[in-house]
């Protein structure tokens, strides 16, 4: 063993061999090769933490094709400009603004574990769509898969019911993710993820004083939004606030020689170049691009580009090649 490593490698180690189930294992032995330093003196360990991994992956994969049981294990296929999963202790309000934010019909309760599977729902947000996942209510015993898939959402949106205490429930379910790994706050370990808090219930008397004052408490550290009910105006405001909070751009491609035709926009993670969009959109295109030409909002109005351009949303592009 490698006398370097840092705490937190023996941190996620004990969550590893304490952790039941394999794609849970999985998801810990990619943690740790995630924080072992990549030098020489680790090379051995980090080859024998990769055998773990695939030997884990195969006896998966094996499980699976011999329907064999070992838990049930429930995952979301994204779908979508991004996924976007629901998170709160029963009766917080999920499946409700899962029903409001989509078509999604999902069944409401005043009674607590009304939702016991993943449900989904797609949000039309201008001219892109992005998957919504409702879940089972967090509770420290919920079942792996709860977790697996936070792990996997794009963005998280942490559901409180400010007519109960917003902050005890924050602070519980702040508990139970960081203990198997997750955290929402920039951290120096684990992953860290994006979330936005939705403050629900706000249109209840009894709601508003906790509400402004867990809002004065957390509005600098993170991304906080009061619920938005059937205020079509607060529901924009979220739309968009998912929308940002999901780091993409809309980048849209025009045919040379044809009009411009802002339909139809390819998804990208903010930062993503010119030549990297090529790259997506055709593997020829990467190979053979000359030069591309940009139009938007913001001045561009066909002038060429360089391929290390930054694109923006709403960018509309015609690849040379
Ligand atoms: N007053 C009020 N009640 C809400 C709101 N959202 C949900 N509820 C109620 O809270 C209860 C639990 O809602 P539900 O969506 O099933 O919560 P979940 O368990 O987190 O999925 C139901 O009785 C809902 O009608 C809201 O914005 N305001
Ligand atoms: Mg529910």
């Amino acid at each position: 063993m490698p006398a370097n490593l840092p705490p937190q490698y023996f941190e996620i180690e004990k969550k590893y061999r304490e952790a039941k189930e394999p794609r849970e294992k999985l998801v810990y032995l990619q943690q740790l090769l995630a924080v072992v330093p990549k030098h020489k003196g680790t090379e051995k360990l980090q080859a024998e933490l990769k055998t773990k991994m695939s030997k884990l992956r195969e006896a998966i994969k094996k499980r699976k094709r011999s329907g064999g049981s070992g838990g049930s294990w429930f995952q979301v296929e994204k779908q979508g400009a991004g996924q976007v999963v629901l998170v709160g202790l029963p009766n917080s309000g999920k499946s409700t603004l899962l029903n409001t934010l989509t078509n999604a019909r999902a069944e409401v309760g005043s009674y607590p574990f009304t939702t016991n599977l993943p449900q989904i729902g797609m949000l039309e947000y201008e001219d892109i769509k992005i998957q919504i996942v409702d879940t089972p209510p967090l509770h420290k015993d919920a079942p792996p898969w709860l977790f697996g898939l936070y792990r996997n959402g794009d963005l998280l949106l942490i559901v409180l019911d400010c007519t109960n205490d917003p902050f005890s429930d924050f602070q519980q379910i702040n508990d139970i993710i960081n203990e198997r790994n997750i955290f929402i706050k920039k951290n120096e370990f684990g992953d860290i993820k994006d979330a936005i808090i939705v403050l629900n219930k706000y249109e209840m008397s009894d709601a508003q004083v906790q509400t402004d004052s867990f809002l004065q408490q957390y509005q600098t550290d993170y991304r906080i939004i009061i619920e938005p009910g059937k205020d079509m105006i607060r529901l924009e405001n979220l739309k968009k606030t998912i929308f940002d909070a999901l780091n993409i751009i809309r980048v849209y491609t025009k045919k040379i020689g044809h009009p411009i035709d802002k339909k139809d926009p390819v998804v990208f993670k903010k930062g993503t170049t010119v030549i990297e969009a090529a790259e997506y959109i055709h593997k020829d295109f990467k190979k053979n691009l000359k030069f591309a030409r940009l139009w938007n909002d913001s001045g561009y109005k066909g002038q060429r580009v360089e391929k290390s351009y930054i694109l923006a949303d709403g960018d509309i592009i015609e690849f040379h090649i």
